[in-house]
């Protein structure tokens, strides 16, 4: 599909018909199978140089009163408290602390690794390695073969937001570029590491500016393969600097999955990421081309601070059962959507 297509389906009428396509392509890719797994979130620190207006989650400055940075140990503790419990993932995302060491970083992959060997770590959007580099004088590559080598598996998609110029100076006007953003997962995935793409929707970017997001995407895609998954993040607007702003319609989420399944078509999955739609909106996206849900997730926070209404966990059994009320087949998958477990 082209630019010009893409921005037809945003605007046609009939949204059902348009979630009608992207389910066809679903169907065609995963038939019944929606994708879930049992993951928890660390963010070991909330402290952020950074300025975006969408956020609710950052403090500015570390003595701030409900600023929190993690000991390793308290990081490592996160971890060891699911000692008995059935988990592959570990989503690691952080604020842009001004004043922690690189070993922080490399020493709390190492210490997660070492306490379980056998979680994969999906950890440090692009912003951060982007970051880093520019604080430590690395480049993208030495960053992250110093990540990889301490733990880190693959990459999260988040940090993307709206690549288009004009609304990302508005969105975050001091954190990496569009092109460092696409470089930073060039590089990652030269080096052999998968990652996931995001797109923070319904604030103030236009509907052209999404499809502009999703082609960029899918431009990079052609060159590497190397994401996986894509994940539009719906706008929250508690807490934050454009609380005036409503948030996206249930109508629009819908389309907005829809056509991200229609675009990017080659990308494997696109995941509803359940903490920021609720449960029920969830389950209908997985009818408007949407296979995956994330997982069980555990403290959330960066939604939770927005404002998002949603439980902070999943067990696997609500997510199998949401699911199969949804009239889909639930697996089970690791990062890597290799089967970890049948429902
Ligand atoms: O980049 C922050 C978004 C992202 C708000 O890769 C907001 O599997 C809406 O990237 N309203 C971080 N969105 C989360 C993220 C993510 C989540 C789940 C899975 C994966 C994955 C990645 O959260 C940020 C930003 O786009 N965000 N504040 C807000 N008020």
């Amino acid at each position: 599909l082209s630019e010009a297509d893409g921005n037809r389906l945003f605007v046609e009428p009939n949204v059902a018909a348009v979630g009608a396509l992207a389910n066809l392509v679903r169907e065609r890719l995963h038939g019944d199978v929606t994708y879930f797994n049992r993951n928890l979130h660390i963010n070991a620190t909330n402290v952020c140089e950074a300025s975006c207006i969408f956020c609710s989650f950052a403090r500015r400055m570390p003595d701030a009163g409900d600023a929190y940075t993690m000991t390793l140990d308290e990081a490592v503790g996160r971890v060891r408290a699911l000692s008995n419990t059935f988990v592959t993932e570990v989503h690691i995302v952080n604020g842009l602390h001004p004043d922690l060491p690189f070993s922080y970083y490399t020493d709390l992959l190492r210490a997660i690794k070492n306490e379980r060997p056998d979680l994969h770590i999906k950890g440090f959007t692009a912003v951060e390695i982007h970051y880093y580099a520019q604080k430590f004088g690395m480049t993208y590559e030495e960053v992250l073969v110093a990540f990889r080598d301490a733990g880190q598996d693959s990459m999260p998609g988040g940090g993307a937001e709206i690549f288009a110029p004009r609304a990302r100076k508005k969105l975050c006007p001091d954190k990496v570029h569009t092109e460092g953003w696409l470089d930073v997962h060039r590089t990652a995935h030269r080096l052999g590491m998968h990652s996931n793409a995001t797109m923070l929707f319904g604030s103030l970017e236009t509907l052209e500016e999404r499809v502009d997001h999703m082609m960029r995407l899918r431009t990079l895609q052609d060159e590497t393969g190397g994401f996986r998954t894509f994940i539009p993040l719906r706008f929250h607007n508690e807490g934050n600097r454009l609380a005036k702003l409503r948030s996206p319609t249930d109508v629009d989420t819908l389309r907005t999955m829809a056509v991200s399944r229609l675009m990017l078509d080659n990308f494997g999955h696109i995941k509803a990421y359940w903490p920021m739609l609720g449960v029920q909106l969830a389950q209908l996206t997985l009818s408007f081309g949407c296979d995956d849900l994330d997982g069980t997730v555990r403290e959330e926070r960066i939604y939770h601070m927005a404002g998002a209404k949603t439980p902070q966990q999943l067990t696997r059994s609500e997510l199998v059962a949401l699911i199969r009320r949804a009239g889909r087949i639930p697996i089970e998958r690791d990062t890597l959507y290799r089967v970890a477990a049948e429902a």
